[in-house]
């Protein structure tokens, strides 16, 4: 497996010494928000993660290899190449035999974090149980990636261009603890609320970290989802923009888009439809993951 590892001295290092390292996916870069703010945004990101004590690591496909930590140029050609590969599990082999330029999704960036010694993993918010599920089957590969890969995701929880009640369903079954950071609810990424009680919650990263070590020593195999509510003074008008992601919906289902370009299609015109206000808030909402998550993996790692 090590072959096709390709990860910079400094995230090496860090591992090597056992010390935080965070992280990071691709596709929201590449699929997820538009050209520049995209690269911006990880950037800043990195720069967080460093902030709070943590080495970062950006994750992609590059030249038959996975990299783990991606420098300033690898960044720019995520965030500004046209055609790269969205890649979730089943799409790995392929794109990386075939040398293809990839970008990780949520459940790819959690395997290759496995692969690679790294336990925390901070995103905007993760695929899930899409609406219309009866008739497309539209599950996130996702929401199977948390329930075998040991990867702690901090994440807003998921946008309510899913449907929130059946993901949170399958989460339920698949075994994968859903802890709400401050919160009792799930957030539904632009919005603190959902309606969604959770079962666990926690006011602290410490208390975090000593839940994610006790189910790893456990060798309760699986995932964690830390739902971070956006701050609320950042957060949206949440009549607003429900109407924007029904009007999204209906236009996809109107357009037959299915399979792996559903998401970024709803993602890119909840973007156009708000005249970019949602923007502003899906890179808020990921530098306060930054945030959190670092802060949990500094604990986990004292
Ligand atoms: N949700 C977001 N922003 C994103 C994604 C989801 O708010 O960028 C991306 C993540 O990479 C996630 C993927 O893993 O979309 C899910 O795609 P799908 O629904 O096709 O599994
Ligand atoms: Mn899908």
């Amino acid at each position: 497996m090590k072959q096709f590892l390709s990860i910079t001295d400094e995230v090496q290092k860090a591992l090597d010494e056992n010390k935080p390292v965070v992280a990071l996916e691709s596709t929201i870069i590449s699929h997820g928000m538009p050209y520049p703010q995209n690269v911006e945004m990880a950037k800043e990101v990195e720069q967080i993660v460093r902030d709070n004590g943590a080495v970062p690591a950006t994750i992609a496909i590059i030249d038959g290899k996975i990299k783990i930590g991606l420098n300033d140029e690898e960044l720019e050609i995520m965030g500004n190449t046209e055609g790269i590969a969205k890649v979730s599990r089943r799409d790995m082999a392929q794109v990386i035999a075939t040398g293809q330029l990839g970008a990780t999704t949520v459940a790819s960036t959690m395997i290759c974090a496995e692969m690679a010694g790294i336990r925390f993993f901070v995103t905007g918010g993760i695929g899930g149980v899409h609406r219309g599920v009866e008739d497309t089957m539209d599950i996130s590969a996702d929401l199977e990636e948390l329930a075998q890969t040991d990867v702690v995701v901090i994440c807003a929880g998921a946008k309510s261009i899913l449907d929130l009640d059946k993901t949170m369903e399958y989460l339920e079954t698949k075994g994968v603890p859903v802890i709400g950071y401050k919160t009792d609810e799930l957030p539904a990424f632009f919005t603190r609320e959902s309606g969604i009680g959770l079962n666990a919650s926690s006011d602290t990263t410490e208390e975090i970290a000593s839940i994610a070590k006790t189910k790893y020593e456990l060798k309760l195999h699986g995932g964690i989802v830390v739902a971070n509510p956006i701050p609320t003074e950042d957060a949206m008008d949440r009549d607003y923009i429900d109407g924007i992601i029904k009007d999204a919906v209906r236009e996809a289902q109107e357009k037959g888009i299915h399979g792996k370009d559903s998401t970024p299609f709803l993602l890119s015109k909840v973007v156009e439809n708000t005249d970019g206000k949602s923007l502003e808030t899906n890179i808020k909402l990921v530098k306060n993951n930054a945030k959190i998550g670092t802060q949990i993996a500094v604990n986990y790692h004292k």
